[in-house]
């Protein structure tokens, strides 16, 4: 049940700030984070896949990973938590939308001026020269890949160094701009979603401690208890591609 006052202090918000996690991404497909993980990965963890060390030890399972994830989000479409969050962005006077993401939906569903902390599946580099990296093509060999594909990583046409994917991996610096524009939304904002995130991920964790710092208020949105709850004025238990619709159409929405 969506609480009134919840639904007059979105439509009076000046600036909302919403901050995404692979949950946002679960209705269209896209295994969360951590089912990407461990849920298929048995002994692996966060640190050992997603790291610039387990990507020297191992190239090409890791490589491989990262392209059965692009080739998912490819064939992955925005749902319907995606929209709502590009139409919210009409509706009101400003939104910064910060994800964890590495995934497009976003912008595929409108987004524009996405901050994404811990980069993107289509941004690859080198990792030697940092020279960008294009694709051949968008077109993904079918089904042909799955999670524990090993693929080389193709190499680069500058230095011959190996290509890495456009992801902030553990151990590495989140790009200091967008962390910076991220911070200071959170300082500035007077309504502060998190959507779909488990919020053990560091230091994007803290963002919502900052708003409640400034006494903001937090809307949660996740079908479990995070510690957010803890913080959260407003816990909606459920899925993102079901609530944020109905928020919608209670707030903005002429009856
Ligand atoms: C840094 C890109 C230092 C790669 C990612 C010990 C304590 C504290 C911190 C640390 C520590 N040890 C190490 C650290 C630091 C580390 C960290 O935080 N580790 C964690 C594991 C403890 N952090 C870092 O290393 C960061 N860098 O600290 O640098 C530094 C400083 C100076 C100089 C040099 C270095 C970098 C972190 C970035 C890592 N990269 N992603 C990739 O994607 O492969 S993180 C990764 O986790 C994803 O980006 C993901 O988005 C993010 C967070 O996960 P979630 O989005 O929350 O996803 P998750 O699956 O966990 O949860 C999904 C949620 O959705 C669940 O709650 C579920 O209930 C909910 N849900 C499910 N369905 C739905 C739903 N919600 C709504 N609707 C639904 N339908
Ligand atoms: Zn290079």
């Amino acid at each position: 049940m969506i609480r009134d006052t919840l639904i007059e202090k979105l439509q009076n918000t000046q600036h909302l700030v919403i901050l995404t996690g692979a949950g946002v991404s679960a209705e269209s497909g896209i295994a969360t984070f951590r089912d990407a993980l461990t849920g298929l990965w048995g002994n692996y963890d966060a640190e050992s896949l997603a790291s610039e060390f387990g990507f020297l030890a191992d190239p090409a399972l890791v490589w491989g990973w990262y392209e059965w994830r692009r080739s998912r989000v490819l064939r992955a479409k925005p749902n319907s938590a995606h929209h709502t969050i590009a139409q919210l962005a009409k509706q009101l006077p400003k939104l910064t939308l910060i994800t964890q993401n590495v995934d497009d939906l976003h912008e595929r569903a409108g987004s524009s001026n996405v901050l994404h902390l811990h980069g993107s599946l289509h941004q690859p580099r080198c990792l030697i020269c940092e020279e960008p990296y294009t694709f051949p093509d968008e077109a993904f060999p079918g089904n042909a890949i799955d999670q524990k594909s090993r693929i080389k990583p193709p190499r680069c046409h500058l230095c011959d160094g190996p290509i890495r994917p456009g992801v902030v991996w553990f151990g590495e610096r989140l790009p200091a701009k967008t962390w910076q524009q991220a911070q200071e939304a959170c300082h500035h904002c007077d309504l502060m979603m998190v959507i779909g995130t488990s919020g053990v991920v560091w230091p994007v964790a803290q963002l919502p401690y900052l708003a409640d710092q400034e006494g903001i208020s937090i809307v949660q949105i996740n079908p479990v208890i995070t510690s957010l709850n803890a913080i959260a004025t407003y816990n909606l238990h459920g899925k993102a591609g079901e609530i944020l619709p109905q928020l919608y159409a209670a707030a903005f929405d002429k009856a």
